[in-house]
């Protein structure tokens, strides 16, 4: 934890910020092992505060270590306590991860001879690359959430309903180690899979239904991210032409995928496949995202990213085409970029007539 706190430092030095207030909750835990702060305040050359409430300060003192923590108690004005450290440190280029408006303009008249400015990407810059003990958690979250699949793919039948199947899932990854999920579950069926986050109702499954079963387990903090899509009993052969140009799309762009290539070429490579069979129009996201301590981080890829990916990315590549009142169909994994090729995290078959 210590050497990120010095990471950020240099990021700080590098963009010429004296100072950095850190308000996100995830970012927080990057750098201290510990969300429950309130803020946490970095000198670029030396000290860094935890700002922690009574209600947490014990755990603080116990599980924070080489980080010094100021206690916040209710009813004292923690902008004010900011602002009187800031000034002590003598901090004039204050850089800042996120802050509500409220915050700000009670800093901005407090501080007047300091500069507050939004650098989010000072922080993102260090997240984005995962070093090899996060890449063991992403690969262990990896690994329960393929254990969740395995476990979606033997139970799904006919006249069980989205909600029941979900729940199992659920059980299965917590029963493995998942702490909750990564996101809400998603068993999206019939007509509801045309949406990319479902119906947000409930259905019974039908044979012959598309079926979108999007799930990720969260593993010491860390998320996965993966989807499959299956159909009940035969499949029509405009399903089963969705399916296989979906599949192709991302094999497509797995093959070319490599530290140092653009994002948006790699959603290039998937989206021109399903743009040549007449379905561009329905591939209605970016291809990936990035996925780490939250399950939609930065690097993006989408047609309009200006992100190259590095080795150390952990991205999902997932092509979808949506065709509203028909059904649709999605195929997800999350994937470590390396400098040659990728490594696939997830891992399920890809079948679309399950039984
Ligand atoms: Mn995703």
């Amino acid at each position: 934890m210590k050497g990120r706190i010095d990471s950020l430092r240099k990021n700080l030095r590098r963009e010429g910020l004296d100072g950095y207030v850190v308000s996100n909750r995830t970012n927080m835990l990057y750098l201290t092992g510990f969300q429950d702060g309130s803020r946490l305040l970095i000198s670029a050359d030396g000290e860094h505060i935890l700002y922690v409430y009574n209600v947490n300060y014990e755990a603080a003192e116990d599980l924070v270590k080489g980080c010094r923590i100021e206690r916040v108690d209710y009813g004292d004005d923690l902008e004010q306590m900011l602002a009187c450290r800031i000034e002590a440190l003598g901090l004039k280029s204050l850089g800042f991860d996120v802050m509500d408006a409220q915050t700000y303009i009670k800093m901005k008249e407090r501080l007047k001879g300091t500069e507050l400015k939004p650098a989010r990407e000072a922080m993102w810059a260090l997240r984005k690359i995962k070093g090899e003990d996060e890449l063991n958690l992403m690969r262990k979250a990896a690994e329960i959430t393929s254990m969740g699949m395995k476990k979606a793919l033997e139970i799904v039948e006919e006249g069980a309903t989205q909600r029941e199947i979900a729940a199992e899932i659920d059980y299965e990854m917590r029963r493995l180690g998942s702490e909750g999920t990564a996101f809400e579950t998603i068993v999206a069926s019939g007509p509801h899979s045309a949406y990319p986050h479902g119906g947000y109702v409930d259905r019974k499954l039908k044979r012959g239904d598309l079926i979108v079963i999007d799930i990720g387990a969260r593993y010491g903090g860390y998320c996965s991210d993966m989807t499959r899509t299956i159909t009940l009993g035969e499949a029509s052969p405009k399903k089963i032409e969705i399916y296989e140009t979906v599949k192709k799309a991302q094999k497509d762009a797995l093959k070319v995928m490599r530290g140092g290539m653009e994002a948006r070429e790699v959603d290039n490579e998937a989206r021109k496949t399903i743009v040549k069979r007449g379905y561009g129009e329905r591939f209605v996201h970016g291809l990936g995202h990035g996925v780490g301590l939250e399950v939609h981080e930065p690097p993006a890829l989408n047609p309009k990213s200006r992100e190259t990916l590095e080795p150390g990315n952990v991205v999902t590549v997932e092509p979808g085409i949506y065709i509203t009142g028909f059904g649709g169909v999605r195929i997800e994994d999350t994937v470590l970029v390396l400098r040659e090729g990728v490594e696939v995290l997830t891992k399920a078959p890809y079948q679309l007539v399950l039984k």
